[in-house]
């Protein structure tokens, strides 16, 4: 588990893209977890800290686009929570996609508590980068590839409210490049929530107060260039811009 998490690991710090671990290695989903941790085990070891999780696969789109149809998770550190300005130069391939976050402001113990322990809601973008060549990998690649986290920014929190049906714009250099409804999301982003607090429960990990939970895109994702200005917005959730170079 080790080795292969080194070598995703090594892909993100150096940025070049590597084969699929499973065209070397037999890997169910359970290992791939297993590698997962070990390759946030090393980010932790450098420093960063979780501050939430990823929900990926949670919308057809998403499902169609990258040919794998079952829900995953990923782990997010304060390395990953970009500002205003994002350095691409990097990255691998990176691509960007609309996401509706959780702030959680209480402990979840208990999968059923997840929707109560919401302190705040807000729409949001994900900057993914699989480390793996031409972004092709299998269900347990990507697992293992932490769910190809790279980075993430928020808009504006507001108290929580029904984010089942908000309707979600990816702009790029001022021009639609991805649009849909939360609702694409497992029918209202909420029950990602929960899957996200079923899965935490099942690991061993406990969502945490202060943690955000991003639900998983509602749209197919796009490419993310260099010197580029994206916005992305929620109706009545405001907007979020990120420029990159
Ligand atoms: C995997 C991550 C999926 C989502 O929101 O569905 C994801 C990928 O598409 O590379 O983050
Ligand atoms: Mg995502």
């Amino acid at each position: 588990m080790n080795r292969l998490a080194e070598i995703l690991d090594e892909a993100a710090l150096t940025g070049r893209a590597v084969p699929r671990l499973t065209d070397r290695a037999t890997l169910d989903v359970p290992a791939a977890y297993e590698v997962q941790r070990a390759v946030i085990d090393r980010r932790r070891e450098r420093g960063e800290t979780l501050i939430g999780v990823k929900m990926g696969f949670t919308s057809r789109a998403k499902m169609v686009q990258m040919g794998v149809d079952d829900v995953i998770w990923g782990l997010l550190t304060d390395a990953m929570l970009v500002e205003s300005h994002l350095d691409t130069s990097g990255l691998i391939h990176p691509r960007v996609e609309p996401e509706i976050a959780f702030l959680l402001d209480r402990p979840v113990r208990n999968p059923a508590d997840a929707a109560a322990a919401v302190g705040a809601v807000a729409v949001g973008y994900e900057v993914l980068d699989s480390r793996y060549e031409n972004f092709s990998f299998t269900l347990e690649d990507v697992i293992a590839d932490n769910a190809s986290a790279c980075g993430f920014g928020l808009g504006p929190w507001h108290s929580p409210r029904g984010v089942g049906n908000i309707g979600l714009l990816l702009e790029v250099d001022g021009r639609p490049v991805a649009s849909g409804s939360s609702a694409a999301i497992l029918g209202d982003p909420v029950r990602s929530l929960t899957a996200a607090a079923r899965l935490a429960h099942a690991a061993g990990i406990e969502l945490q107060p202060g943690w955000v939970v991003l639900a998983g895109a509602a749209t197919a994702a796009v490419p993310l260039p260099a010197g580029a200005h994206v916005r992305v917005s929620g109706a009545g959730l405001g907007h979020v811009e990120v420029t990159t170079r």
